[in-house]
């Protein structure tokens, strides 16, 4: 297997049939990633082809998860670019068309975001009825610090003019959608931003991940990060922004990763956004066997778009009572907190179910019961774990 052979000798083999294009005398960009596996030991494999690849939550330490352990969700095959071909454009409704180099993009800024990525499916596994879709258990969930140059400063590099409401983000990957109802012929990945989201100072094209140039699995050489909303939305592989005068309805916002709104007593399909209110007990796992009478300490995460997490909650009796836990770090939307409590397990053996609730600054409680006009996307709903006692 490939990625058994040194990292370094790797690059040097990589780098031995590429042409030295403006890559001065060593031959190959250090940068360049298109080499790179793509797939990591640290994940479990929920599909192969495209890769789908969950994180170990139960291993949650620290409030970033190292670049091997964050999860890689693909609709197509990942594509193989590298910093030296690839570009940037940036069209539609602006007074300078743009076509950035990679050189140009790091020219433009370094700013640095901590921001939790989740997939819109994360949590499908529990679903009852079983949801069509990668059957994701807890970790389609992960936090990095992405840096890179804001959104905000290429689109005024560019010119937006007054009548554009959305920019669209187009990556590098393509393919067949099989499922119905589709497109007749292999589409990009896609998704936009309206213009007032796109403009918040935290909105990033990022180049690097927790300080290294971005992975491959995860949109190298570019992508667009977008706090406290579905991962959906930070499209990987960036390669065009078009600035449009009406709202898109691209696939991955209408028939993909959209739910039914209830207003003005209709009903309407919209694209989903924001991070709902949410969290998730790392540890005990499913069916962990804890010792009768002792201390245990139950850890997790918990993470809302909107505003920061005021509190969370635990439950060892199957939602009866609840308990105020110990938050750590600090409050922020969009980023996740990890929070402990220390549980007492009862000194008589038997079965215990533990729940975690989670609650933000703007009030957002986590539901008990799951919504079903968000079919099988946007998963928040509190989670029982069972535990045995003995
Ligand atoms: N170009 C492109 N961008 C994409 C996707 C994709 O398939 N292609 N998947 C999206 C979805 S649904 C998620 S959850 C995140 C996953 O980001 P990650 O793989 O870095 O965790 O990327 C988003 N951006
Ligand atoms: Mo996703």
């Amino acid at each position: 297997m490939e990625a058994m052979l040194p990292r370094r000798s790797f690059l040097k083999l990589a780098g031995a049939g590429l042409a030295p294009l403006g890559l001065g005398s060593l031959g190959f960009d250090s940068r360049d990633r298109s080499q790179e596996p793509s797939s990591k030991a640290a994940l479990i494999t929920r599909q192969k082809e495209p890769e789908n690849l969950e994180s170990p939550f139960s291993a949650l330490k620290g409030d970033i998860t190292p670049n091997e352990q964050f999860y890689v969700r693909t609709h197509f095959a990942t594509p193989r670019l590298n910093t030296a071909d690839w570009h940037l454009t940036v069209e539609g409704s602006v007074d300078r068309p743009l076509v950035l180099t990679y050189d140009d993009l790091l020219g433009m800024g370094r700013h640095t975001v901590k921001a939790t990525l989740e997939c819109a499916g994360n949590s499908r596994v529990y679903l009852t009825p079983p949801a069509r879709g990668v059957q994701w258990e807890q970790g389609a969930v992960s936090t990095a610090e992405w840096t890179g140059v804001p959104l905000s400063a290429i689109l005024e590099r560019a010119g937006l003019r007054h009548d554009c409401v959305e920019l669209v983000f187009e990556g590098a990957d393509s393919g067949e959608i099989k499922d119905p109802p589709h497109p007749g012929a292999a589409l990009n990945f896609s998704r936009s931003l309206p213009l007032k989201k796109a403009l918040e100072a935290n909105v990033l094209v990022a180049y690097e991940m927790n300080g290294q140039p971005l992975p491959r699995a995860h949109g190298h050489p570019a992508r667009v990060i977008v706090p406290g909303w579905y991962a959906v939305a930070s499209v990987k592989w960036l390669k065009r922004i078009v600035a449009v005068t009406t709202p898109y309805h691209g696939y991955f916002q209408t028939i993909d990763y959209a739910y039914w709104r209830h207003e003005n007593g209709f009903v309407e399909r919209v694209p989903l956004t924001e991070l709902q209110v949410k969290s998730q007990i790392a540890r005990p796992v499913f069916r962990e066997q804890i010792s009768a009478g002792s201390t245990y300490q139950v850890t997790g995460a918990a993470w809302s778009g909107e505003s920061g997490i005021s509190q969370v909650d635990v439950s060892v009796d199957g939602g009866k009572t609840w308990n105020p836990t110990r938050l750590l770090g600090e409050s922020k939307a969009g980023i996740w907190r990890l929070w402990n409590y220390n549980w007492q397990a009862p000194s008589t053996p038997g079965n215990a179910t533990l729940m975690s609730r989670a609650t933000d600054n703007a009030g957002n409680v986590q539901p008990m019961t799951r919504d079903l006009d968000r079919e099988n996307y946007m998963i928040n709903q509190v989670i029982p774990i069972e535990v045995e006692v003995r």
